[in-house]
């Protein structure tokens, strides 16, 4: 039985990839932190199927420990201070988990054994301002937040280590992908979870910080598949994975008020205080490398995404109390 051990198993990502690891026939490990509560709820489902260590990516220690426990055959980093407006916020911190906790998660593999297949979540944040588009594997660096630059960090470390120590260390540059685990801060869920409330009658304004973004969005649940496939490959590499389609925060607006029948201009309201300091105005990505060499396609398309997760939504909160809502919203 092959053996997996992923970081950031309590995420969006994480979750979904122990599902399909699972289906693949893999013991799943799973790394999850220390907290004063638990934050199981997106792998709550799975609790009988994987096992759970603890550790950090700030804590070295902790990392080497939990390789020579589990002695995984693959290792997918997913671990990361992943919302780009905290990345302001705590720029340092930010630094230190999402780009220094990669170089921490490498020293421990080459400590403890370095025929271990290593993936490295990284991000089309990296490309920030666009030097051409759409977007592929040569496709010059410009991050344009704290988290971009971390992860072009991370991102290097990984093709350093590679060629340094002859690793099998990928690095998958996803662009935006959601589902309805996404968490609640993140544009895609803000705008599903707001319609759901606004058509429930539990709120009436969503406020947003801008329209006018374009990002490629596509299926968490099919982007992890694509993690998985990297490293099967005979040899490692660095792979874009995208839909290549763009859409407007706009788009995603009206497609997700229009499956609840309301109309959107009646209950967006623009919030300066959501601008971020540098923005990426416009991402579209080209995946045919993976397309080719991985066999790898999405297969939900943008407008099953929103509906998707608003649909989720809707459900969840017809089964909810009055002071849960208070707390997502
Ligand atoms: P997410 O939902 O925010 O999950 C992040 C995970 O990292 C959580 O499990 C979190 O644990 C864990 N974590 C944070 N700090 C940690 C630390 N110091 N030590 C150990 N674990 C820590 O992110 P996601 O959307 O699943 O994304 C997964 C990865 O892909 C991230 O690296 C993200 O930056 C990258 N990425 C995401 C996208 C996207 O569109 N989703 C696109 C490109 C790249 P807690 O539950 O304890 O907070
Ligand atoms: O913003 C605009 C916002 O926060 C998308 C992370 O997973 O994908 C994600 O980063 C766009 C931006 O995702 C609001 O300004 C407008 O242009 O959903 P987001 P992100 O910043 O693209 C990348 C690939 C990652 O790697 C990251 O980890 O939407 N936007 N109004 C808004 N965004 C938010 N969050 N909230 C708003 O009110």
């Amino acid at each position: 039985m092959r053996k997996a051990f992923i970081t950031g198993i309590t995420g969006q990502d994480g979750s979904y990839l122990a599902e399909f690891l699972l289906s693949k026939g893999y013991k799943v490990y799973g790394m999850i932190r220390r907290s004063s509560v638990p934050k199981l709820d997106r792998i709550l489902h799975l609790e009988k199927d994987i096992e759970l260590i603890s550790g950090d990516l700030m804590d070295e220690s902790s990392l080497i420990k939990a390789i020579e426990l589990t002695k995984p055959d693959e290792v997918y980093n997913l671990a990361a201070q992943s919302f780009v407006p905290a990345s302001w916020e705590q720029s340092i911190l930010t630094g230190k988990i999402t780009g220094l906790g990669v170089t921490r998660m490498l020293e421990a593999i080459l400590m403890v054994n370095r025929n271990i297949r290593f993936y490295q979540a990284s991000s089309s944040e990296m490309f920030g301002n666009v030097h051409e588009t759409p977007q592929k594997e040569t496709t010059v660096f410009y991050p344009r937040s704290p988290y971009g630059v971390a992860k072009v960090y991370g991102h290097w470390i990984t093709v350093n280590f590679r060629e340094s120590y002859n690793l099998f260390a990928c690095s998958g540059i996803l662009f935006n992908h959601e589902s309805p685990r996404r968490g609640l801060e993140f544009v895609t869920r803000k705008v599903s979870m707001g319609v759901a409330m606004i058509k429930m009658g539990m709120a009436d304004k969503l406020k947003l910080g801008n329209l006018d973004a374009k990002r490629d969005w596509g299926f968490a649940g099919d982007y992890v598949e694509a993690m998985w496939m990297m490293l099967q490959q005979k040899k490692p590499d660095d792979f874009v994975i995208a839909t290549g389609e763009t859409r407007s925060v706009k788009e995603l607006v009206e497609i997700a008020f229009k499956r609840v029948d309301l109309k959107w201009e009646k209950h967006i309201v623009l919030d300066k205080s959501l601008l971020r300091p540098a923005e990426v105005h416009e991402l579209r990505g080209d995946s045919s490398k993976a397309i080719k060499q991985l066999g790898w396609k999405p297969k939900v398309t943008f407008e099953g995404l929103v509906n998707m997760m608003v649909d989720s939504d809707m459900d969840k909160l017809k089964g909810i109390d009055k002071d849960k809502i208070r707390e997502l919203s």
